[in-house]
């Protein structure tokens, strides 16, 4: 960290003052904690993190601007690195069927599911997909988001996939949030490719992909591997083809059931695999050594009342990464609030405040392959940060529907959707 005094830049545009830091770095204290800490940005970069014993003494005339955060919480911008928030339509009718007893998988294989999502995004045009996925976005926001990663897939076709990731980048550029985007070409059949599953993998890989990288529409290839969804032999020609075409990897992986999805990602080089309720210690192994990021979805977990969770022990034991997410989606976890997931992260998965915390900073930028750029408090990152009205850590895992946050400045400038000022 530098933090040397003659380090500190002759001039700064913002100086956060009295604060307890959180700089989620892995040497030293848990969460990387600093208490009297100041950090300075100079335009759209972390330019000093240190002690306010080591700030300059002409520090306020260096400074265009001074927030004083009062013995308060600083962390890193938070980042939420597994949506699908852009969709139209919405599930509840199904969530009701539902809980008259009809299962997820009985919905999907009747057509409904993901495949009723694709028919209302279809239908929907760029302005009314813009609008309903507005929403979602801003309550990220609000609770201290400034890096999304979002997925296609409820096109499937091309030019719905298209207008989705362009909706995305569109959602990104209007309310000052950086987005990832991710193609999920391979999410569900879609009806004009009924029981031809191989038939749709070849367009997936002949024709969507590589336009989607030809016109730099996604970082991302993504692909549901399971049962109701894709087989790992489908999964892996698209994998092949996302190599090909210079695109990187992640997969929803042994979310229903365990297909060795974990292994496959892992020999793909993907940078995480998602869900892994029923990932076994093979799976686990795989990804340590894949050096993928496993990123748990609890409110997946919970929407769907899965009883089986993620085996967050063996992740610990192989030293896999953990990631934190809320999988926003209408139709497994019609959740907006990161925060809750950090609460249900710890509650139902028994995973620390502090590696909550880290899920949705280091880890998710790991997750994204963001990790020189975000995901910690460090001199030359990005100055992605959030301002709580709490000091400790912990509380951002412990409360239940409070929202804390004060102030975000993503890239160094006042996050006005964050509608905190
Ligand atoms: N796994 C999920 O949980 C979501 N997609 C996926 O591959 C569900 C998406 C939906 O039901 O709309
Ligand atoms: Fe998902």
């Amino acid at each position: 960290m530098v933090n040397l005094q003659q380090d500190f830049p002759e001039h700064v545009d913002i100086l956060c003052t009295n604060a307890t830091l959180a700089t989620m770095e892995t040497d030293g204290e848990p969460y990387g904690l600093m208490s009297d800490g100041a950090v300075a940005i100079r335009g759209d970069t972390i330019a000093w993190v240190g002690r306010m014993a080591d700030l300059p003494r002409d520090f306020k005339e260096r400074s265009a601007r001074i927030i004083d955060a009062g013995g308060h919480l600083i962390t890193p911008g938070l980042i939420d690195c597994h949506t699908h928030l852009v969709y139209a339509g919405s599930r509840a009718r199904e969530f009701e069927m539902r809980l008259h007893g009809a299962t997820y998988e009985q919905i999907a294989r009747q057509g409904g599911g993901i495949l009723s999502t694709v028919s209302a995004t279809r239908g929907a045009d760029e302005q009314a997909l813009f609008e309903q996925s507005a929403p979602r976005l801003l309550s990220l926001i609000k609770e201290g988001v400034t890096t999304v990663e979002i997925k296609s897939g409820y096109g499937l076709d091309l030019d719905t996939e298209v207008k989705m990731l362009t909706t995305a980048k569109k959602l990104g550029s209007e309310y000052g949030v950086t987005v990832v985007p991710t193609y999920l070409g391979a999410h569900a059949l879609p009806p004009e490719y009924a029981n031809r599953h191989d038939d749709y993998i070849e367009y997936i890989c002949d024709k969507v992909l590589p336009y989607v990288a030809r016109h730099g529409l996604a970082v991302f290839v993504d692909a549901f591997c399971e049962k109701i969804a894709f087989s790992p032999q489908q999964v892996e020609r698209v994998f092949k083809a996302a190599r090909r075409h210079g695109l990187r990897i992640k997969l929803h992986a042994e979310q229903l059931s365990d297909q060795g999805g974990a292994q496959l990602a892992a020999r793909y080089g993907a940078l995480s695999a998602d869900h892994l309720e029923y990932i076994s210690e093979e799976g686990a192994k795989a990804l340590a050594q894949g050096g993928t990021v496993a990123v748990l979805l609890p409110g997946a977990a919970y929407f769907l009342r899965e009883e089986k969770t993620p085996p967050v022990e063996l992740l610990r034991k192989y030293r896999v990464p953990m990631a934190v997410s809320t999988d926003c989606n209408p139709g497994s976890s019609p959740s907006v609030s990161l925060l809750l997931m950090m609460n249900m992260a710890c509650i139902l998965f028994g995973l620390t405040p502090e590696e909550s915390l880290r899920g949705v900073t280091i880890n998710a930028a790991s997750a994204l392959g963001l990790q020189e750029r975000i995901g910690t408090l460090e001199a030359g990152k990005d100055a992605d940060l959030v301002l709580w009205d709490v000091s400790d850590p912990a509380e951002l895992s412990y409360n239940i529907g409070l929202n804390p946050c004060r102030l975000v400045l993503r890239r160094g400038k006042v996050s006005e959707a964050s509608g905190l000022q």
